[in-house]
């Protein structure tokens, strides 16, 4: 009795497999109501403001983050169909060059959803790589015009922009999108940090609010890649969304994890909830800042 080893050797050690929750942190019923239900809600949906026509939703981050696959993820479930419009993809720069504002339909054909989402190239750790901080801004305060290409060398000059007097809400950013790759080992490595910090200087934050969508969550954590809806009982993705709201000063309930859609041929519902859920979250996030802004014009 007694002759097995009770600690194996260091080289028969298995790596630690990350933790499940018995019970989810957040509850989402995954069922077919409830996707529908989401989807209804987006199709439904108006800004709170009477001057402005559809919420415009900001998506920067670091290359490859998943940024143009959020929209083509969006825009395939109300297509029924997998899409590709935004180009995505691996390459060792950004791959989207140009600026791109995109309308969602309601089906094909069908009329445009009251929400639009910016698409910008990526952030690069490196100070002189990737998108300017000058050119965030000046999307931010909406003058930089749609199919605007992007050069990581110089900003876009005040003279290349024919709108600048036109600085009205409608064409301002509602809400920032930060899109973090949950799977990279850095989530927020130090020069993409700054440059975040930088963003948030300089047209302060306070206004218009930032969230967090965590990408990538599949290749993030063996659990959730075997299923979907352990998302919320993964202990490492909590303690990853907990790190990302700290890092950033953020409240939790602003950061939100998805799968983008990137292999699959068909739609499934677990994945359309996930995406679903933080495409509404961006748009309850976009109405305060329209109640704020009412608010301080009374
Ligand atoms: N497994 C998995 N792959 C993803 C996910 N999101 C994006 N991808 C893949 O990651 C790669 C990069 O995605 P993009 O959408 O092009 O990333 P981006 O942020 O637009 O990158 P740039 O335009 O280059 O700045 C693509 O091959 C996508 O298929 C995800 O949630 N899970
Ligand atoms: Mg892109």
């Amino acid at each position: 009795m007694g002759g097995g080893r009770s600690t194996p050797l260091p080289e028969e050690r298995k790596p630690e497999e990350p933790k499940l929750l018995d019970v989810p942190w957040r509850n989402v019923p995954w069922s077919r109501g409830t996707r529908n239900d989401l989807k209804q809600y987006l199709l439904d949906y108006k800004p709170t403001i009477d001057s402005v026509p559809e919420a415009r939703i900001l998506l920067i981050g670091a290359i490859t983050a998943g940024k143009s696959s959020f929209f083509n993820s969006i825009n395939s479930i109300f297509r029924d169909n997998m899409t590709s419009q935004a180009k995505a993809g691996y390459k060792g720069t950004s791959l989207t060059l140009k600026y791109s504002t995109y309308k969602v339909k309601a089906g094909r054909g069908g009329r445009p959803l009251a929400f639009l989402l910016c698409d910008t190239m990526g952030l690069e750790a490196d100070k002189n790589g990737g998108v300017k901080i000058e050119d965030i801004e000046s999307i931010l305060k909406g003058y930089l015009p749609d199919k605007y290409q992007f050069n990581s060398v110089q900003p876009m000059k005040g003279d290349d922009c024919q709108a600048c007097s036109t600085l009205t809400l409608k064409d301002r950013i509602h809400c920032v999108v930060y899109v973090i790759d949950a799977s990279s080992f850095a989530i927020l490595p130090e020069g993409t940090k700054t440059k975040i910090d930088e963003i948030r200087e300089r047209i302060n934050f306070t206004d218009v609010p930032l969230m967090v969508l965590l990408t990538h969550v599949d290749e993030a954590c063996p659990h959730v890649d075997k299923d979907l809806k352990n998302v919320y009982r993964s202990c490492y993705i909590k303690d990853l969304i907990e790190r990302t709201s700290r890092c950033l000063g953020i409240p939790m309930l602003n950061v939100l994890p998805v799968k983008n859609y990137c292999h699959e041929i068909e739609l499934n519902d677990t994945c359309d909830i996930l995406l679903l859920s933080a495409m509404k979250q961006m748009l309850n996030f976009a109405d305060n800042y329209f109640d704020d802004c009412e608010e301080n014009t009374e």
